[in-house]
C-alpha cells in the first residue's frame, strides 16, 4: 500500500491555514526547531565516533555535571533559534538566566512575538549507554510590548502555551508536536532529511496497565504514594492488577511509550526533594500540554500542571502524567 507522504512542514502549514489571521511566524519557528533538532540528531548518532560523549568538566545551574552533548544541543538550539526573527527571549534548562534576543536578530520584526523554552537534551545521563534521549520545547506569545523579551514573558502559566513538542533520538528520530489542535507524530527519514507523518491525532488510552517511576526512592515517598504503587503491584485480577513496571529513566522515552500504549509516569516529591526533580518550564509544562491534547492528564498530585504560576525559571514540580484514569487514581492516593 502506498502511504501518503506528509512532511512536518506541510502539516504545520496546513494547520496554520485554519487560522485566517495567522502570520506564518509560528510555522517558521516550528520549522526552525525541527531543523536544529535534525542537526542535534546527526551529532547524537555520531557522538561515539567523534568524542562528544562524556563530561565537559562543568556543572550546570542545577549542580549536575554537564555532558558534552548537552552543551552542544543547547548551543545549537540557541544559535538556530535566536536568528529566526520570531523570538524575543529564550530560556533553556542549561542556562541560569533567560536569553533576551538581541534587537539585531529581530531584523524587520522588532515585535518578534514568541518566547521559547527548551530542555536541549533530556535524559543525558543515558547518553553514554546509547539509550534514547530527547529535546523538549514549549512556545509562548510575549506579554511585553516590544524589544528584547523580559522575565515576565518567560514566567507564564502552561495554559498560555501556543505550541509544544519533543524530538526523541532513539532507534529512529521522531518529532511530536501540538499547537492546541491534537498531537501529531513524525519520523525523520534520514535519506531525504525530512520528518514524515506517522501518526496524526494521537490519543492516549484512558486507562493503562503500565506505571513508570524510579522505585529506588520508595522509602522516601509519602505513605499515600507507597500505597498506590503497592496497589498497582497487587494480584487482584478483577481490579486490572498487577500493572507492569517500565522505567527507562529518560523522560521523553518513558513519556512517548506511555503516550502511544497508555501508562502513568510519576516523578513525585519525596522526603529529600520536596518538589521532585523535573522542571516545570522545560519538562512538565510542554508534556502536560501534549498529554491533555491527547486526552490524558497531568498534575503535581494536587493541581493541574498547566495552572501552576511559575515563580522562577528553574522551579521544579512533582509530576503525575499519562492516562487520565490512572492519574486520577494516583491523585486520590497521594491526597489521602
Ligand atoms: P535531565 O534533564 O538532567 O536529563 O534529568 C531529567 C531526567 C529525566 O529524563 C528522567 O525522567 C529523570 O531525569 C530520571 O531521574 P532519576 O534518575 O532520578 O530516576
Ligand atoms: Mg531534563
Amino acid at each position: 500500500m502506498l502511504r501518503k507522504f506528509v512532511t512536518l512542514y506541510r502539516h504545520i502549514i496546513d494547520e496554520e491555514r485554519l487560522y485566517p489571521d495567522a502570520t506564518g511566524q509560528l510555522s517558521d519557528l516550528l520549522a526552525d526547531i525541527a531543523l536544529a533538532c535534525k542537526v542535534i540528531s546527526l551529532e547524537v548518532n555520531r557522538a561515539g565516533l567523534i568524542d562528544l560523549m562524556g563530561l565537559t568538566g562543568d556543572e550546570n545551574v542545577h549542580g549536575e555535571q554537564v555532558k558534552k552533548l548537552d552543551e552542544y544541543a543547547h548551543t545549537t538550539l540557541v544559535r538556530a533559534m535566536e536568528v529566526s526573527g520570531h523570538l524575543c527571549a529564550i530560556a533553556s534548562e542549561e542556562s541560569e538566566d533567560f536569553i533576551p534576543v538581541k534587537e539585531k536578530f529581530m531584523g524587520v520584526r522588532p515585535m518578534s512575538k514568541y518566547i521559547i523554552h527548551f530542555d536541549p537534551l533530556d535524559g543525558s545521563s543515558n547518553i553514554d549507554a546509547n539509550i534514547s534521549i530527547g529535546t523538549i520545547f514549549s512556545v509562548f506569545k510575549r506579554v511585553s510590548s516590544s524589544g528584547p523579551g523580559t522575565l515576565e514573558d518567560c514566567l507564564q502559566q502552561g495554559t498560555k502555551q501556543v505550541a509544544a513538542g519533543y524530538v526523541m533520538y532513539g532507534s529512529s528520530t521522531i518529532m511530536v508536536y501540538t499547537t492546541g489542535r491534537g498531537v501529531h507524530g513524525f519520523t525523520l527519514d534520514p535519506t531525504v532529511g525530512e520528518f514524515l507523518l506517522f501518526h496524526e491525532n494521537i490519543k492516549i488510552p484512558k486507562r493503562s496497565k503500565t506505571y513508570s517511576i524510579n522505585e529506588g526512592n520508595y522509602t522516601k515517598w509519602s505513605e499515600g504514594l507507597r500505597n498506590y504503587v503497592d496497589d498497582l503491584k497487587s494480584d487482584s485480577k478483577g481490579k486490572n492488577r498487577p500493572y507492569s513496571a517500565r522505567y527507562v529513566g529518560s523522560l521523553v522515552a518513558d513519556f512517548h511509550r506511555n503516550l502511544l500504549y497508555g501508562g502513568i509516569f510519576m516523578y513525585p516529591g519525596d522526603s529529600k526533594n520536596k518538589n521532585g526533580k523535573l522542571r516545570l518550564l522545560y519538562e512538565a509544562n510542554p508534556l502536560a500540554f501534549i498529554v491533555e491534547q491527547a486526552g490524558g492528564r497531568a498534575t503535581n498530585g494536587k493541581e493541574r500542571i498547566l495552572d501552576i504560576v511559575p515563580l522562577n525559571l528553574h522551579q521544579k514540580t512533582p509530576l503525575f502524567i499519562g492516562s487520565e484514569e490512572d492519574v486520577l487514581e494516583a491523585e486520590k492516593y497521594v491526597k489521602s
